[in-house]
């Protein structure tokens, strides 16, 4: 224990004192509807204000499991102003105390952004979370003050020399003792004070990381609605299929290789959102205001009523590598977004049109490409023939065929605006990403995997490759730099939807690499010429490097 010297046990004071504050902002808003979790909202709110600079970082933290990196990552960051707060507050009792107000004040201000919050309860809460961690605060930097233990004043007694004189009555003194009776008591403190600290700390953390994942978890299951199965219309319109392109018997299904359908629990998540908004339908409206002839507002059993339409629609993330898998293809079920623009009358002057989500994040789209006869973007309320999941949207959201998912597919829609791209810059735009995005032709070797071994002879290479809404009508791969060799496509199901495509391949022993290229429904060729993902999506060629036995 000798490292746990006065220093890091302030420290260890400070972190705990901290955590029981935070954890008891989580507590209070998993237990109080309408109370904002100030971690989420501080985490939101860096989400939201990012520099332009960040934004190579901070796109990948939009997956569900960098979600979670990213809030214990700010939940570091606390523990550590926590322990500065320690040593802080041996000193400076009262300015420790301010600081940990103002700490909850931050995390106050940050959550007055949602939507839902309800500002009494959020000042109730910040108020209760500063008394905890000023009230934890102060008793475990009294317990972490150094005691005078009679095993001290033994060795110190011993070696006189080598102390500095100590003020008062040649009785050890740390700094900061002077707070009355706490430093009297202290002095005369036996030598299991320091377990004392670490037991009651210890105690008061763990509480602190059940509390604060009980109230998590509240959180979570109250605020993410669970719709109910198969409440979506039916849709007597589908968007028509080419013949041929049956997906029962359409699919290539070789082992490992994506499937052209892809299941809602499979599918990829990307969004600004650190939890799911909670969308009432009952209470739910879309608006449709900005350059239109008459603002129009639909509830949603308005726009339900409305011709409905399915359509399988491959979606793609711009911040998608190559080789990555932040695209996927559903059947959507919804209204076609041109019936609901017609009925408000898009003027002439509006070239964008900006789509809203209830938790503020936008995306804006040309016009042009919405009012293309050629394509049907829909305002859809279901998923594989099931309500939208909440994760991708629920009870509505946009999906547009051909542009990448941040100018288009807004998730929890609530709002369409028409307006022009010189007016209004929609989220990602000042964040560095382009303000128009047309997904890029691409490719992705499924199997084998990247640095797999496989057994000489005929090996199944196989993958996906997508260009909405251009369609794809050649997959070619190659072998070691070799020639291209065209690849087995499954039946498009349409231009807005990716193929599978799948090479048989006799494969000799030896290390090989192997390369997907995919030409597009206009007869462009994939482009080898490697880009990074911003500002409008990476192109270049997938390649896997394998060993045959
Ligand atoms: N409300 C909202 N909608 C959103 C986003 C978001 O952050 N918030 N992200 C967009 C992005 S970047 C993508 S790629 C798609 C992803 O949709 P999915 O999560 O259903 O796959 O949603 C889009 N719609
Ligand atoms: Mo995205």
């Amino acid at each position: 224990m000798r490292s746990f010297g006065p220093g890091s046990r302030l420290a260890f004071a400070g972190a705990v004192a901290i955590g029981a504050a935070l954890a008891t902002g989580e507590l209070l808003a998993g237990l109080l509807p309408d109370v904002p979790s100030p971690l989420i909202a501080v985490a939101q709110f860096i989400v939201d204000i990012q520099p332009a600079g960040a934004k190579e970082i901070v796109v990948g933290l939009f997956g569900t499991a960098d979600k979670l990196a990213f809030q214990v990552f700010i939940i570091l960051v606390a523990l550590i102003i926590g322990a500065v707060l320690g040593r802080v507050a041996a000193k400076r009792p009262d300015v420790a105390s301010a600081i940990v107000v103002a700490f909850t004040a931050a995390g106050f201000a940050a959550s007055l952004r949602e939507p839902a919050a309800s500002a009494v309860l959020a000042v109730f809460a910040a108020a209760a979370e500063a008394l905890v961690g000023i009230f934890v605060l102060r008793r475990l930097v009294v317990l972490a003050i150094e005691p005078v233990t009679p095993g001290r004043v033994v060795r110190d007694a011993q070696r006189p020399a080598e102390r500095p004189p100590q003020r008062g009555e040649g009785r050890p003194r740390v700094k900061g003792q002077q707070r009355g009776n706490g430093a009297a008591k202290r002095g005369s403190m036996p030598d299991w004070s320091r377990r004392a600290l670490l037991q009651a700390g210890g105690a008061i953390a763990i509480g602190s990381v059940f509390a604060g994942a009980i109230g998590r978890m509240l959180l979570e299951q109250t605020r993410a609605p669970a719709p109910v199965a198969g409440d979506i219309p039916t849709a007597p319109l589908p968007v028509a299929l080419p013949p041929g392109a049956d997906i029962a018997t359409a699919d290539l299904t070789a082992e490992g290789l994506t499937p052209i359908v892809v299941p809602n629990t499979d599918f990829y998540r990307i969004d600004t959102a650190l939890i799911v908004p909670t969308v009432d339908r009952a209470t739910w409206s879309l608006r449709v205001f900005g350059l239109v002839d008459r603002e129009i507002t639909l509830t949603y059993d308005e726009l339900v009523a409305l011709p409905i339409v399915d359509q399988y629609v491959t979606i793609a993330c711009v911040s998608n590598e190559v080789g990555g898998n932040l695209v996927g293809n559903a059947k959507w079920t919804g209204v076609p977004l041109r019936t609901v623009l017609d009925m408000a009358g898009v003027q002439s002057t509006a070239d964008q049109l900006v789509g809203r989500s209830v938790d503020g994040f936008t995306v804006g789209m040309p016009v042009e490409w919405v009012m293309d006869t050629s394509r049907v973007p829909m305002i859809a309320v279901g998923m594989n023939g099931d309500p939208l999941p909440p994760v991708h949207g629920y009870p509505a959201r946009l999906i547009v065929p051909g542009l990448y998912g941040y100018v288009s597919a807004t998730k929890w829609v609530t709002e369409l605006e028409l307006t022009t791209f010189a007016q209004y810059e929609a989220f990602w735009v000042p964040r560095g990403w382009a303000q128009k995005a047309p997904i890029l032709t691409q490719s992705r070797i499924d199997v084998p995997q990247s640095g797999a071994t496989v057994q000489a002879g005929h090996v199944a290479v196989a993958g996906v490759a997508w260009a909405p809404d251009r369609g794809i009508t050649k997959v070619e791969v190659r072998i070691d730099g070799g020639d291209w060799a065209a690849t087995k496509l499954s039946t498009p199901i349409s231009k807005a939807t990716w193929v599978q495509w799948l090479y048989d391949w006799t494969a000799t022993s030896g290390q090989h690499l192997i390369e997907v290229r995919a030409t597009d429904g206009a007869g462009d060729v994939q482009t080898d010429q490697q880009t990074d993902p911003a500002p409008d999506g990476a192109r270049g060629h997938h390649q896997i490097q394998v060993s045959v036995a």
